[in-house]
């Protein structure tokens, strides 16, 4: 068998994804996701100018080796851009490879470990009383895990939450240059503690409850946060400090019993490895598009698995269905899975696009048996939304200094 055609494509239901396509000489296909939100052409131009030359007639199935060559081979390993390229051409190759045996991809990993897959819900608002309130929706829609983002007050655009919007598509798929947010720890710190506080005393300890810091504060005050959250129990604090600044997470670690996630824009098992090693993490949040692919994200998982650090892959909503879909065949083969985090099922738009069989009951996400990865792409579909050039934020403090995003 050997590859015959790799296409790329962009399209924007809503916002934009990047997906690949690797067609055989025997006319089985796989798809993968390479999409970066804010930098969707760089990866483009990652894998139509120096990716996909190279894969032209090798055989699909030799995964490994395939993967081995992207990495190793470009001789300037690593960073975002080449990871969702690499991640999404093994993704695809995956695809392929369960589509070959007849068997849906985490039977190829190893087999179910679990029975579905449970996620956190994203739970937000403008205030505490509206964030409780959509908590109660959470909860009795069945879910057991739910992460908690308010407004605070004074602060332009806070992370996490969607303002006058109604979802995320709507949020984050139009921003021709990057909107400015702003940020004030000492607001923050004042106002967080008292949201969980609240949810606590509402809801009690049986719902889990997480949150994401998205990186903005230093290790010590990241010390206050937890110290301050540790009696209302969260499952983890996300990304409280930037992750390059590993010996920060020392300091956190040391100093409050919060458990603690990071990873989502860890591109290797490298960016991890001392984070896991040292125990200073507890959730490794690595996606499958941006992490390289299903190929790396089996090995970290269990070299995560000898230190008792669980997965909790990113699931936001600038990763495509196809990087949903191969989430769940990692999470229902890790046996170290902890939780996957689920922004829903997406717009009628992006339905239309990308089709798949997933269904929610109680907080866990159950998928049938399809061979491969389990997703179709409708390309005349995705012609109707072509790319639009769109951004993430950026964040300033009061006095306009650029603060971390
Ligand atoms: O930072 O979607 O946990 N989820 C997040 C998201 C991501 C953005 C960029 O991928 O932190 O908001
Ligand atoms: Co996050």
């Amino acid at each position: 068998m050997k590859i015959k055609e790799i296409k790329v494509f962009v399209c924007c239901p809503g916002r934009n994804f990047v997906t690949v396509k690797i067609i055989t000489d025997k006319g089985v296909y796989g798809l993968g996701d390479a999409t970066l939100n804010g930098r969707e052409l760089a990866v483009v131009a990652y894998l139509e100018e120096h990716v996909i030359p190279c894969l032209i007639g090798r055989d699909p199935q030799e995964i490994e080796d395939i993967w081995q060559y992207l990495y190793k081979g470009a001789y300037w390993q690593n960073g975002a851009v080449s990871m969702a390229a690499i991640g999404a051409i093994d993704v695809a190759l995956w695809d392929i490879k369960g589509k070959i045996a007849g068997l849906p991809v985490y039977q190829l990993l190893g087999g179910r470990s679990r029975k579905a897959v449970t996620v956190y819900a994203h739970v937000n608002g403008e205030t505490i009383k509206d964030v409780l309130n959509n908590l109660e929706q959470a909860i009795n829609q069945g879910y057991k895990v739910v992460r908690l983002q308010c407004t605070i007050p004074g602060i332009a655009g806070t992370y996490g939450t969607l303002g006058d919007k109604k979802n995320y598509y709507e949020l984050q798929g139009n921003r021709p240059l990057p909107p400015e947010h702003g940020w004030s720890t000492t607001k923050y710190l004042n106002f967080i503690p008292e949201l969980f506080k609240k949810a606590r005393e509402r809801f009690g300890y049986d719902i889990e409850l997480c949150h994401d810091v998205h990186s903005r504060l230093t290790p010590i005050e990241a010390v206050q946060l937890g110290k301050m959250l540790e009696p209302y129990r969260l499952k983890f604090l996300e990304d409280a400090v930037t992750y390059e600044n590993t010996d920060g997470y020392k300091v956190i670690r040391n100093q409050t019993s919060i458990p603690l996630a990071l990873g989502e824009k860890f591109n290797t098992i490298w960016d991890a490895k001392p984070l896991i090693e040292n125990q200073t993490i507890d959730f490794v949040r690595t996606a499958v598009t941006h992490g390289g692919g299903l190929t790396p994200l089996k090995k970290l998982a269990d070299f995560a698995s000898l230190y008792h650090v669980r997965m909790a892959p990113h699931g936001a909503p600038d990763l495509s269905p196809i990087c949903f879909m191969a989430h769940m065949h990692l999470d229902l083969w890790a046996p170290n899975f902890g939780i996957q985090e689920f922004v829903g099922f997406g717009t009628p738009e992006l339905n239309e696009i990308f089709s798949y069989n997933a269904t929610l009951k109680d907080g866990d996400i159950y998928i049938e048996d399809t061979p491969g990865i389990g997703v179709e792409f409708n390309e005349e579909a995705a012609k109707k939304y072509p790319y639009k050039r769109s951004y993430l934020p950026v964040t300033r403090l009061e006095d306009g200094t650029l603060w971390s995003w």
